[in-house]
């Protein structure tokens, strides 16, 4: 609040910097480094969602900022509350999300000193931020709040760190707020749309990858249009698939682990791949194989809102600079010609795709966790957010569920574990309204679960299942193809996670049979509390389509 002089203290200039740039919500764990700013937050109208640990604190920002675009906030104290935060910063990194970690600092006098708790802020996250630094002069937070906000959402969107000194927090001073930070929209020139439609009227096999983030619902309306109109193929990037509608005529399925061999046949036999959005990083070229680099084969034009990626792996063919919705805006000014020369190409690559999807495969054991998500698929309003984090069970996500709608995925392409509670708590506080489910590994669940209790604090009736396979799944499949029968590092004992979810005040059941999940799945929702199901799972069923035994087999066999 401004004092009679027009003073504010420095910790109210900066939440009042937030509060001009539309933060509604931020997570914190308290210290007492940034008392200040907790207290201003009192009489503002922000939702402070107080977490267990950091990690589940950043990762919880992170979701924000990837189903928002907008800048997901987070608070931690210094030493070992910003060194907990690090997956959530690492995350917005891969994931090119936009996010501002605050960090409660050492006083300006002490630092150098290696004072209490003190942390290097620039040295700490400057390789994984787009920015980081502290803020020493009280009257430059709104000139360096605007500049965070701007360097988050701008070009590729990532993670800034800003460090707060204690006792700067504390200082009063007068200053006026800066305007909210409008992310820049760089669009594509008419010689560069000229140079794709010519490449477009050559092309005899051309197909469109989507990736990255700052998509929004025109975007993916333009993009659904222009690929009716040309009836070309549309993939989408590891762990970004609801930015194509899988149900539309053209949907080709996604680039993740364990992908459609069939769609892999395709983006090779392509001669033209439009990369709009992404980087196709590892994952997503299945090991840098899809396209050669630096110069692929294929002709490859890639639009993306940041320079510094255009060319950094990959030397396109034609480079867009332009974010997903003004390049897919321009696309829609594109005449598609009479009779492509790929006609048909996109109804097959449809056809592959639901044959891929549609049907759950026999899995060993008692539980299908295919059948499952096919059930949920069936079953969940179209705006359910599902949010995971990173293990085996995913495969069967990528595979069988379908994401309708824009922002329905949550879920981090660098793969961290423990990402799928906090990041559900993040959707259920931002979106009372929606079904929130959060799908975990065993060893996923126990990375960040005790923000469960986050979700009992806040009333939040998410619903989480826990597949159980009494193992690190993944690595015992890469350790059977490696060593195979040398089990070592990769089991795990659990507890009963159903009892867990009562023991914090939520509701737990447990599903040994496919059949028993809608019942239990029911009861959840009816409970309106949140939920644990304790899916039991064969450990047997690793993948959709192979089993720990025949893995082992085949690497016996010599390969
Ligand atoms: C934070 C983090 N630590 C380690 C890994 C390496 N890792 C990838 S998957 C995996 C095992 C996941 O096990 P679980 O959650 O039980 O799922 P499952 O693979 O059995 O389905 C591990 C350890 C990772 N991705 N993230």
């Amino acid at each position: 609040m401004y004092s009679p002089d027009r003073t504010r203290s420095a910790a109210e200039v900066l939440v009042d910097q937030l509060v001009n740039n539309g933060v509604k919500h931020v997570s914190c764990v308290p210290g007492e480094s940034y008392l200040g700013v907790l207290d201003a937050f009192y009489d503002r109208d922000i939702a402070v969602t107080v977490c267990r640990q950091e990690g589940g604190a950043a990762m919880m920002a992170e979701a924000v900022g990837k189903a928002t675009g907008r800048p997901g906030i987070c608070f931690v104290t210094r030493g070992p509350g910003a060194t907990n935060a690090t997956p959530g910063i690492h995350i917005a990194q891969q994931d090119s999300t936009p996010m501002i970690l605050f960090v409660g600092q050492v006083d300006r006098q002490f630092r150098e000193r290696e004072a209490f708790q003190e942390i290097d802020c620039r040295a700490v996250f400057g390789s994984m931020t787009k920015w980081a630094t502290e803020i020493d002069d009280a009257a430059r937070l709104p000139e360096y709040l605007s500049r965070a906000f701007h360097a988050a959402t701008s070009g590729r969107p990532g993670p800034v760190v800003l460090g707060l000194p204690s006792d700067m927090l504390k200082e009063r001073v007068a200053v006026a707020d800066a305007l909210p930070a409008e992310p820049i929209e760089a669009s594509p020139g008419t010689a560069e749309m000229d140079r794709l439609a010519a490449l477009l009227r050559a092309a005899e096999r051309p197909l469109l990858i989507l990736g990255g983030s700052r998509w929004n619902e025109a975007a993916r309306t333009a993009v659904h249009g222009f690929a009716k109109r040309w009836q070309i193929p549309v993939a989408t990037s590891y762990r970004r698939l609801p930015l194509f509608d899988p149900l539309h005529e053209c949907y080709a399925g996604d680039l993740g682990l364990g992908p459609n061999p069939k769609l892999i046949q395709r983006v090779r036999a392509a001669d033209l791949v439009i990369l709009c959005g992404g980087r196709l990083g590892e994952i997503a070229s299945q090991g840098y194989s899809l396209l050669d680099v630096p110069v692929p084969r294929t002709k490859l034009v890639h639009a993306y809102p940041g320079p510094e990626e255009l060319g950094r792996v990959y030397q396109p063919h034609l480079a867009i600079l332009a974010t997903p919705a003004r390049f897919a805006a321009s696309l829609a000014e594109l005449a598609p010609p009479t009779a492509p020369a790929w006609r048909g190409e996109a109804e097959a690559a449809h056809a592959d795709y639901l044959a891929w999807s549609e049907v759950p495969t026999e899995q060993p054991g008692t539980v299908n966790l295919g059948a499952v998500l096919v059930w949920l698929r069936e079953n969940l309003p179209r705006d359910t957010i599902l949010c995971n984090g990173a293990g085996n069970y995913a495969a069967w996500i990528h595979r069988f569920y379908r994401f309708r709608e824009l922002a329905t995925h949550i879920a981090p392409t660098s793969a961290s574990m423990g990402y799928g509670v906090p990041a559900a708590v993040a959707m259920k506080r931002l979106y009372p309204g929606r079904t929130v489910l959060s799908v975990n590994g065993d060893g996923d669940f126990l990375m960040n679960g005790q923000e469960f209790a986050t979700a009992v604090q806040y009333d939040l009736p998410l619903i989480a299942i826990v597949c159980d396979n009494r193992m690190y799944g993944t690595i015992r499949m890469h350790q059977e193809r490696e060593f195979p029968g040398r089990v070592s590092g990769t089991e795990l004992r659990n507890p009963d996670f159903a009892a867990y979810a009562r023991a914090f005040g939520g509701f737990g059941v447990t599903v040994e049979r496919t059949t028993d999940f809608p019942a239990a799945f029911r009861a959840a929702e009816a409970s309106g509390q949140p939920a644990i199901i304790h899916l039991k799972i064969d450990p047997e069923a690793i993948t959709p389509a192979t089993t720990l035994a025949k893995i082992r087999e085949k690497a016996l066999a010599g390969g």
